[in-house]
């Protein structure tokens, strides 16, 4: 049956249904009853089809009119059922922080915190600000010039097989490398500033390298070079004691051993009594009772040469630190390889 009063019955039916609905789920059901294929309202439309074309005009006018308002309607019902269902859920997952322990928060919310290796390298950096060393940085990606060659190692010198080395694919074959030692930003400061420099560098190198007890393939290292007038070994033996005082207390004992750097003449090694073993030897340092922290020595003067450092007025000393190294040292952790592998029940301790 089609006429006025059955499509105002239809309408006001299905506004009911509309807005009776208490949730977004029962808005989508009343929506399909009421605006759907099977609704009283597509099978008005159809009736539609036995009345003449006047009439057909004029009540399909009405139901194009009844479809647009419960569209509306639910839309307005929806949005207002969306709002209220939003703040239901802030409400039911509210944390009031005034009502819990730091403690009760911290089972809740886990902390980030930096890395073992983040913090080694700001407590280096504050150690080394603190005797008077200004803090630069410098590029992973060095040309081989920088890397090697104005560090007096020319090209098939022995000594680059002291660093097994990451070639970049870029520009000529083996003219781009990852920095295998963070020496290279000695070159690009001296480069950059006139001396006097006092200045330490830290950053991550890179080396062709089995993980093992001591070695990491990536890791990083704090550079220091002071160029200034006068400055003698006696000064790099005196702040390398400093040092290491000052970040693993007084009952470190560290030596320096005759070592060999081209960049570097005389050259030494830094060494502390490995604190895993205390000495007595173990799989750590090798069973030597010793870990190698640095390599250090006096600028030589093929560097000086390299840059247009004067020799003659200046002289200069430098070291390069292993950061993750210290931190082992420092933390007594016997595998190195521990600091790479992110397992956040090891990094929680620090
Ligand atoms: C160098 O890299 C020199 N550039 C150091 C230097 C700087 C000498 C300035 C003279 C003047 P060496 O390869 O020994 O030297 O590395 C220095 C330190 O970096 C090591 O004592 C160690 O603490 C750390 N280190 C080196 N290789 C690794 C590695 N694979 N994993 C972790 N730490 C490493």
């Amino acid at each position: 049956m089609i006429g006025t009063a059955r499509f105002a019955e239809i309408e006001r039916d299905a506004a009911d249904a509309l807005v009776s609905a208490t949730s977004l789920a029962a808005l989508a059901e009343a929506q399909t009853a009421v605006l759907g294929r099977r609704s009283a309202l597509a099978s008005a439309h159809r009736d539609l089809a036995g009345l003449d074309p006047e009439e057909r005009r004029a009540a399909g006018k009405i139901l194009h009119e009844i479809r647009t308002h419960l569209e509306a309607l639910a839309a307005e019902r929806g949005a207002a059922l969306a709002a209220r269902e939003r703040a239901e859920m802030l409400d039911r997952d509210r944390l009031d922080l005034t009502e819990v322990t730091d403690d009760e928060v911290c089972s809740v919310i886990r902390r980030g915190r930096l890395h073992l290796v983040d913090q080694t390298r700001r407590e280096l950096e504050d150690v080394f600000v603190a005797m008077g060393f200004t803090v630069a940085e410098g590029p992973e990606a060095e040309t081989d010039w920088y890397n090697f060659e104005a560090l007096n190692i020319p090209p098939a010198h022995p000594a680059r097989s002291m660093w097994d080395t990451f070639y970049l694919d870029l520009g000529q074959p083996e003219t781009v490398v990852l920095r295998t030692h963070t020496s290279p930003v000695q070159v690009h400061l001296m480069e950059e500033q006139a001396p006097p420099i006092h200045a330490v560098i830290p950053g991550r190198c890179y080396r062709r390298e089995t993980a093992d007890a001591r070695h990491l393939p990536v890791f990083h290292q704090v550079e220091g070079l002071v160029v200034d007038h006068g400055i003698t070994f006696a000064d790099l033996a005196g702040t390398i004691e400093t040092f290491t005082t000052a970040y693993f207390g007084a009952d470190i004992h560290s030596r320096l051993r005759p070592g060999y750097f081209p960049f570097t003449e005389p050259s030494a090694e830094v060494e502390v009594t490995c604190t895993i073993c205390r000495g007595k030897g173990c799989r750590t340092c090798s069973g030597t009772g010793w870990v190698e922290l640095a390599g250090c020595g006096m600028v030589d003067p093929a560097v000086f040469a390299a840059v247009g450092i004067d020799p003659e007025e200046w002289t200069g000393f430098a070291f390069g630190f292993g950061i993750d190294r210290c931190a082992q040292m420092r933390h007594v952790i016997a595998d190195s390889r521990v600091l790479g592998e992110n397992d956040v029940r090891f990094l929680r301790q620090f």
